[in-house]
């Protein structure tokens, strides 16, 4: 007889912490990140209310059929309601799958920017680096064996290429607000993955591969890049910033960066 109160409430309370957003994320700071968050409140919003139903139907059933003396009646069920249910669950599970795969689709197979600014990413356990082209706007040659944490090269830059002299190596991300990024990512051991919360965007970087990740930051600040793919004992600890800088800030960054190579 207690239980069935018990879920009501329980539900009650579950639904209050969604709908007051006792835990919810940090802002979205991009157009992504809105699109991402609609369609996270659309599906929330269906379940929840199936939630809802499913949880007092539960109560109202242990309440109707708990143990009064009564002698135990034997069901088949009922065919159509199972196919009726089932159908409709499926149909909605797919329609929302099928809204939510547009949201995915333009960030990871639309028509890239072919002025988004290069960025490359070297993961390794347990550090993130980036890399950025420098005035001359390419990227110099690199060589495996040439890699050199100590000695501040990580990614392997050579010296007699004249493109790498002026190449800026970064242990955090700096990015102009509201420009389209493309980040070129490899890792040197293991699968890592590079995720920022305000992007509400999540890649794998995975070793022997180049991953190119397009987006775009329209919110000035700090947001932390924490590894999200379980990848050794160091891995709690591996994580950087993405700053967000004025256009003004951003190129000032960068002469100061080349200036002390
Ligand atoms: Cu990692």
């Amino acid at each position: 007889m207690l239980l069935a109160p018990i879920i009501w409430v329980l539900t009650v309370v579950i639904i209050y912490f969604f709908v007051a957003k006792v835990w919810w994320f940090p802002p979205p700071i991009n157009q992504h990140g809105v699109a991402y968050d609609e369609q996270f409140m659309r599906t929330l919003i269906i379940t929840g209310v199936i939630f809802l139903f499913a949880q007092f139907a539960l109560g109202w059933v242990i309440m109707r059929y708990r143990d009064d003396g009564r002698r135990a009646s034997y069901s088949h069920g009922n065919n159509k309601l199972e196919t009726l249910w089932t159908t409709a669950t499926a149909i909605l599970f797919v329609g929302i799958v099928l809204v939510g795969t547009k949201i995915w689709v333009a960030v990871h197979l639309a028509e890239p920017d072919p002025h988004a600014i290069p960025i490359e990413l070297m993961a390794k356990q347990f550090a993130f680096a980036f890399r950025y082209p420098g005035p001359d706007g390419k990227f110099g040659a690199t060589d495996l064996k040439l890699v050199n944490d100590a000695a501040g090269n990580p990614f392997g830059l050579k010296d007699n290429d004249p493109a790498g002299k002026d190449d800026i190596v970064s242990a955090s991300l700096k990015v102009p607000v509201g420009q389209p990024i493309k980040l070129i990512m490899h890792s040197r051991d293991v699968i890592h993955n590079f995720f920022v919360r305000e992007l509400r965007l999540k890649q794998d970087i995975v070793p022997g591969m180049e991953i190119p990740l397009y987006f775009q930051a329209d919110q000035p600040g700090i947001y932390e890049i924490p590894c999200s793919e379980l990848c050794g004992l160091g891995h709690f600890q591996m994580r950087s910033t993405m700053q967000v800088m004025s256009e003004a800030d951003f190129e000032k960054w960068k002469q100061e960066q080349a200036a002390n190579r």
